[in-house]
Formats: structure tokens, C-alpha cells, sequence
């Protein structure tokens, strides 16, 4: 059993049409689905804004690992390109978090494995998965550098243009709906 918080992005092609793409392989695991956000490019790499959002998801046959594969059928599935890292991208489905159910206790699951970093390495650093997580798990812990910190307190220690920046959208992911 795993649950997971995935982030995730488009800012090529139809947006909303990939970000649902995601929504519907997985909906019936889909505990939570966050409104759409407009956010300026991450990274450094000139390209448009991307349409970003947050899932949880929970499966008692998958493991975190499966997640990551679905994801990245799902990103092949929208015609993925992979060229420049953090450049422009169809669909980016990032794993932000994982959790295992063991003897009915809920365990983080952490990884430093360069195929699977759990949780993700720049989740902290980015407005554009903090914002979003926080409005489906407002209670949210993420222990990004070795201390437990609330994912609103990540949040409150970015740069204030770079959370202003991620602007909810009226965009609908058919989630719930
Ligand atoms: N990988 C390791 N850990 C993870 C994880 N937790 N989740 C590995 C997903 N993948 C993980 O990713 C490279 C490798 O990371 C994979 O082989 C996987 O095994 P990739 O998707 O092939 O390449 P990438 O996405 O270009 O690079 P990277 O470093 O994963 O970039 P990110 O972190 O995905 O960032 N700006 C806005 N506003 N919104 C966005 O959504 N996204 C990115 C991409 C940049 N800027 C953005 C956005
Ligand atoms: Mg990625």
C-alpha cells in the first residue's frame, strides 16, 4: 500500500487537456485534487507559463517506485519530449511525497536513489507544488533537509514574487465535479 503527492505540469500543447490526462488514468486512487494554477516557468529556462496542480493518490497494490512508472507513462503518453532539464514540457508528473502502510501505520517513505529521490529534492524550494498541496492538506509535513517542517512554514520562506507569482486558475480538472 502507498499514497503519494504528485505535482504535476504542462506548459506545451493543451495544458489542461494533459494535466486531466493524469486525472482520469487515476482517478479511481485519486483521494484529493487541487484547483489549476497558472505559474511562471521554475528553473531558469525562458519558456511560457505552465498550468500546475497536486494529486494524493493511494493504492494498496502499488509501491512508491509504480507510482514514478505511471507517471512517466502518462508523460509518454502525452508525447514527451525529454530535452533540456527543466525546460518545456507536454506533461511532468514529479512524485513529491510518499507514505507505506506497515502493521497499519503510516510511514514516510525516503529514498536518496537518483531514479526515485524521495521525497522530491526541490519540492520545498517550489511555490508552484507548495501552494497547491497546501490547499488539498493544509496540515501538510514535509522533512526536506533532515528537519520536519509544516509545508506552509516552506512556503512562507520563499521569496514573496515567487509565491505571488502562482495564481489559481477558474480551470477545471473534472475531479469531483
Ligand atoms: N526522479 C528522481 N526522483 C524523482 C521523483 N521524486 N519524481 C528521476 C519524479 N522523477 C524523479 O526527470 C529526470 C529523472 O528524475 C527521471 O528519470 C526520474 O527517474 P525527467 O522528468 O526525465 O527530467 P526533468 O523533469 O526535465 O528533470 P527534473 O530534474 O526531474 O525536473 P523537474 O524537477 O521535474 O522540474 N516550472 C513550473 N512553473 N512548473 C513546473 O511544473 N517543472 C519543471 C521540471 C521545471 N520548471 C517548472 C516545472
Ligand atoms: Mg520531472
Amino acid at each position: 500500500m502507498s499514497r503519494v503527492v504528485l505535482s504535476i505540469g504542462s506548459n506545451l500543447g493543451d495544458r489542461l487537456s494533459h494535466l486531466r490526462s493524469v486525472v482520469d488514468a487515476l482517478r479511481p486512487r485519486l483521494l484529493a485534487v487541487s484547483s489549476v494554477y497558472s505559474t511562471p516557468p521554475w528553473g531558469g529556462v525562458p519558456q511560457q507559463d505552465y498550468l500546475n496542480a497536486v494529486v494524493v493518490a493511494e493504492d494498496p497494490a502499488l509501491e512508491p517506485s509504480d507510482w514514478l512508472r505511471l507517471g512517466q507513462e502518462l508523460e509518454q503518453a502525452a508525447e514527451r519530449v525529454r530535452e533540456v532539464r527543466w525546460g518545456a514540457r507536454t506533461l511532468d508528473v514529479d512524485v513529491v511525497w510518499a507514505a507505506q502502510l506497515r502493521r497499519d501505520v503510516q510511514v514516510e517513505f525516503r529514498s536518496t536513489d537518483p531514479t526515485l529521490t524521495l521525497p522530491h529534492p526541490q519540492a520545498h524550494n517550489r511555490a508552484f507544488v507548495l501552494i497547491p498541496w497546501l490547499e488539498v492538506e493544509p496540515a501538510a509535513v514535509l522533512d526536506a533537509t533532515g528537519t520536519p517542517r509544516p509545508v506552509h512554514e516552506w512556503l512562507t520562506a520563499l521569496p514573496a514574487d515567487e509565491r505571488v507569482g502562482v495564481r489559481r486558475t477558474e480551470l477545471s480538472l473534472g475531479w469531483n465535479s
